[in-house]
Order: C-alpha cells, then sequence, then structure tokens
C-alpha cells in the first residue's frame, strides 16, 4: 500500500506495512501482527518516546553484552522482518551469532529467515542445518529447539519480543536475558534480567551506539554498571509513567 508521508501516523503505517510484507514472504507469522497490535497500543501509553527507564536498561544490556564470553542473538519473524540491518549490525559489533528461534516453528521458516538475514551478512547467521539441535524439555513451545553452538551454549541471550516461558526456562538454566518488551506487565518483562521497554525499532539504534561507547570502558567499571542495574525499578518506573498519563488525559 502507498502511504502518504504527510500522514500523521506514517511511521507507524510503515512499519506495518513491513509486518505485512514480512508475512507475504513467509518471514513472519500472520500471529505476529497481534504481537505488533499489543507493543503499538503498549507505545502509544508510552508516548511513544525513549525513556529514562529504557535508556537504563540499554545501557546495562550493553554492559551485559559486551562482558558476556559467549553472547548470542536470538530473533524470530517479527524482528527479522523490521531489523534485519541493526540485528545483523548488532552481531558483528558483538562478534556474535545470531540463531532463528521461532514460537510458530516451521523448518521452512527458520530457512526463510536465515536466507533472508544472511543477505545482509551471512557469516553472523548460525545456520540451523549447521549446528546440532537441543530440545528443552521443560519449555511448553517449540522455542524449546536452540542450537548448541548458540543459545544453549550461551552466557548472555538478546531476545527481542519473547514469550514468557522460555525467558524463565533460560534464567533457570542460569543465562542472563536481555529482552525488549512494550509491555511491561508481560511475564518475559517481569522474569528478564534486563527488559528494554520501547519500541525494538527505536532502540536498536541506541543499543549500537551505546555498546560502542561501553568498548571503551573497562572491566570493573562494566561489572558495576550490571549490578547496579535493577530491573524492577525500571519496570515501575515504566508502570508509573503510564499511569501518569492516563492521570493526565483524564
Ligand atoms: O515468529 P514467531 O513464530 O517466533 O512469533 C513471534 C511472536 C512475536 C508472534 C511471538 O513470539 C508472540 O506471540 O509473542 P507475544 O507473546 O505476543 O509477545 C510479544 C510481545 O512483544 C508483546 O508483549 C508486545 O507488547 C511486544 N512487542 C510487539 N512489538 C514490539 C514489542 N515490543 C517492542 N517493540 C516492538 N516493535
Amino acid at each position: 500500500m502507498q502511504i502518504d508521508p504527510s500522514h500523521p501516523r506514517f511511521k507507524s503505517l510503515k512499519i506495518r506495512e513491513k509486518l505485512v510484507w514480512g508475512i507475504k514472504k513467509g518471514l513472519t507469522h500472520p500471529a505476529g501482527l497481534l504481537a505488533h497490535g499489543r507493543g503499538e497500543a503498549f507505545d502509544y501509553l508510552l508516548g511513544e518516546k525513549t525513556h529514562d527507564f529504557a535508556k537504563k536498561a540499554i545501557e546495562a544490556a550493553g554492559a551485559y553484552l559486551i562482558s558476556a564470553k559467549n553472547p548470542i542473538i536470538s530473533v524470530n519473524g517479527n524482528t527479522s522482518a523490521l531489523c534485519p540491518n541493526e540485528l545483523v549490525g548488532l552481531a558483528k559489533l558483538l562478534n556474535c551469532k545470531i540463531e532463528v528461534n521461532l514460537f510458530h516453528y516451521s523448518k521452512k521458516r527458520v530457512v526463510i529467515i536465515e536466507n533472508y538475514l544472511s543477505r545482509v551478512d551471512s557469516k553472523v547467521i548460525l545456520r540451523s542445518n549447521k549446528s546440532s539441535k537441543i530440545i528443552f524439555p521443560d519449555i511448553a513451545s517449540w522455542r524449546k529447539i536452540m542450537l548448541k553452538e548458540g543459545i544453549a551454549s550461551a552466557d548472555v541471550v538478546f531476545v527481542p519480543l519473547e514469550d514468557g516461558d522460555r525467558a524463565e526456562a533460560l534464567i533457570r538454566l542460569g543465562k542472563k536475558v536481555i529482552t525488549v518488551d512494550l509491555n511491561p506487565l508481560s511475564r518475559t518483562a517481569q522474569t528478564a534480567t534486563v527488559t528494554i521497554i520501547d519500541n525494538l525499532i527505536r532502540l536498536l539504534p541506541l543499543l549500537i551506539k551505546k555498546i560502542k561507547k561501553l568498548k571503551m570502558v573497562d572491566a570493573d567499571n562494566l561489572k558495576s554498571l550490571t549490578i547496579n542495574y535493577n530491573n524492577k525499578t525500571c519496570l515501575n518506573n515504566s508502570l508509573k509513567l503510564i499511569s501518569d498519563r492516563l492521570k493526565k488525559s483524564g
């Protein structure tokens, strides 16, 4: 659909179109539109801005990712369609791999997403047909399939738009989980080590910029950024912001 750039919701409409395109190409699952709609609703309540609590989370996320021995980026049909260049850019910056891990699993869609991201840079894509798979039985969805050289052996997992079940399982396995979720009440948001409450599209360029800066910081200072970070405070601050905005408009 042709969208007039002067439309007041131009940006938001463009993003929707990208996901619709993602469905046509077989990257995104139709349920991805529902997930996106939920995200949009929370983004609206948050004023479609990157707030201080998100900036704090971005800093902690950067510190965890740089300090990690074996970080990994886990992507799904929404994130791959929305931000392919930024996800690959982040992987290159961190010298880590991207693993496709799907809720609505199909082998075909995994390969379509791997091929799509490989067009940006194939070196950072962990290919499912070249890595052995590990099944984590205590995850009640197809997200239980993980690659041995990827999520299974990672110490820090960056997993935007996650579902709560796997976030909990990854934490139980002793991994640090960094997620992106516009809904501060979701089980993922409440469970993760670091929850960035912001739109993936807005925050990825900020995370990349922050990591470039944090690369100059020594290990002790990176450690104190992670130790001093309080995810609960960030979640509470986001809820307070939503509540204040609602009160003001009432
Ligand atoms: O490609 P698949 O099969 O792995 O499926 C991916 C989806 C996203 C459909 C699947 O993981 C799913 O159903 O996710 P949920 O449980 O609906 O959770 C998605 C969360 O992401 C919701 O809490 C939304 O608020 C949030 N969200 C959606 N779009 C964005 C977002 N958060 C940040 N930025 C967004 N652009």
